[in-house]
């Protein structure tokens, strides 16, 4: 069985930071994130009582590399993109079954009430109560290929959600299409899933594909589905819970603002409305919460697909650039390239390549192999002495870009290149130490720390 609870089951104690007394759920998994968060800590976080519900809220899932990788099954942090495109080229279309545990207890009319599910306030300036941990599955309302994708969704009452379809992924296009049919688009919301479903959820791939292919071919075996009660949508059989609804064709409402990746609350929102007709859940399901604004949780979700993916495309053109990252710090908007560069040039060929290759992009900064790309220290180093600000610079002014950058104009954006990697007549030579020495001193210290 591929669930949340099978999941967390292989995780160790040291993983977890785990609750017993009753805790107040608004703002607390936030908070204790962040906190770690500035310790370099990434633990899984697990509220057993909530103040004022009865089921455990687990959080942080995704704030670790490491821990991707592990959901992935792939060997480490460094394999989690061969992980991941195998899983892409190979997937495995999900199975449908007659029962499952996500439907042990259903609610449906008069019994509806959301309002009793330990949804929390995230931040200061949240307009309220917010899942923003749900995947909403929905269908293709001419193809009718599913869709799995995260929309954040404000509590409004007991069978009511504001709901933001923003980034004007491909539900939104099923809106619009279902709209000009006369219809409500249906959908049913995740809560608590294997985290391979999540980590599928959350990339962005064709229209075409089904995300729970690539969930079935990172499980290596398919997902059971199981039919919706009162909406034409299948749902993970092994979910903990499942909102069944409707997202209204033609009614919009106030809602937001919210936490976003950016690290800013705003206002922006397609405001629609997620009306809900049934809720089913295990007898005791277990809660799952993601940490939202630009905390590591939120970033490395949205973004270990893209890198895989955009990594892979740029070492098709450019194949001697050894690695990428995006670093929490530029939240999206930042990103590194280790170049074994040839020829000069090279650097602003893969720099110039990955802007095209992904919109959100601003700064990217392009270093040799021997400077550690998730070191910000050694890139800026790389800036101060591999740099000159008048030749090693290019700026491509106006251009598309993602509109939740709060310095964005119209939505486009200037980009700017810095090609800091050695130039060809570079004379210093970078310090170093006898390796005989570095084992001398290694092997004192270990003595001394014994
Ligand atoms: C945790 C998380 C929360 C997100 N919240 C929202 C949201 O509230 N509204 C939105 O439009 N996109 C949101 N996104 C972005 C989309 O869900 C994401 O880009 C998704 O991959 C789009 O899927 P699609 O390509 O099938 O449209 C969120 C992404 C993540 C990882
Ligand atoms: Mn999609």
């Amino acid at each position: 069985m591929a669930s949340l609870r099978t999941f967390l089951e292989s995780l160790t104690e040291e993983e977890t930071l785990r609750f017993e007394e009753p805790l107040e759920l608004d703002y607390t998994p936030t908070a204790l994130a962040l906190e770690l968060e500035k310790e370099q800590k990434f633990p899984l976080l697990w509220f057993e009582k909530p103040n004022g519900f009865d089921m455990p809220v687990v959080a942080n899932i995704f704030a670790d590399r490491d821990r991707i990788a592990h959901i992935a099954g792939a060997p480490d942090a460094a394999g989690f993109n061969e992980t991941w495109l195998q899983a892409e080229s190979q997937p495995i279309p999900p199975r449908l079954v007659e029962s499952g545990p996500v439907q042990e207890v259903i609610f449906t009319g008069e019994e509806v009430d959301v309002q009793t599910l330990p949804i929390s306030r995230h931040f200061q300036a949240d307009a309220g109560r917010y899942i923003g941990s749900g995947i909403l599955i929905c269908k293709d309302p001419d193809t009718g290929v599913r869709n799995l994708s995260y929309q954040r969704l404000q509590l409004k009452g007991k069978d009511r959600f504001g709901a933001s379809l923003h980034s004007r992924g491909h539900i939104w296009d099923h809106l619009i299409r279902s709209r000009k049919k006369g219809k409500n688009l249906e959908v049913a919301v995740v809560i608590g899933a294997h985290p391979a479903i999540y980590l599928a959820a959350a990339a962005k791939v064709a229209m075409e594909v089904d995300e729970l292919d690539i969930a079935g071919g990172l499980l290596g075996k398919p997902v059971d589905l199981v039919k919706c009660r009162t909406i034409d949508i299948e749902v993970p059989a092994e979910a903990e819970i499942v909102i069944e609804g409707e997202l209204l064709a033609d009614e919009s409402e106030e809602e937001g603002p919210y936490g976003e990746y950016t690290g800013y609350s705003t206002y922006r929102s397609t405001r629609n409305v997620f009306v809900v007709k049934a809720v089913t859940r295990r007898e005791k399901p277990i809660y799952l919460d993601i940490i939202p604004g630009n905390s590591s949780e939120h970033l490395l979700l949205g973004r270990c697909a893209k890198e895989a993916h955009v990594f892979e495309r740029l070492r098709e053109v450019v194949p001697d650039v050894k690695a990428i990252n995006y670093p929490k710090s530029g939240t999206h908007f930042h990103a590194y390239i280790s170049l074994q560069k040839r020829a000069e040039g090279q650097a602003r060929h893969a720099i110039m390549l990955l802007f095209g290759l992904d919109s959100y992009l601003k700064l990217v900064i392009a270093v040799d192999e021997d400077i550690d790309i998730y070191n910000e220290e050694d890139i800026l180093w790389a800036v101060a002495t591999r740099f000159q600000a008048d030749s090693d610079l290019f700026v491509v002014p106006k251009v598309f870009c993602n509109r939740l950058d709060p310095s964005a104009v119209d939505g486009m954006s200037a980009k700017l290149g810095i090609d800091a990697t050695l130039p060809p007549d570079f004379e210093a030579e970078r310090i170093a130490l006898p390796p005989e020495a570095l084992e001398r001193a290694r092997s004192a210290l270990a003595k001394l720390r014994a």
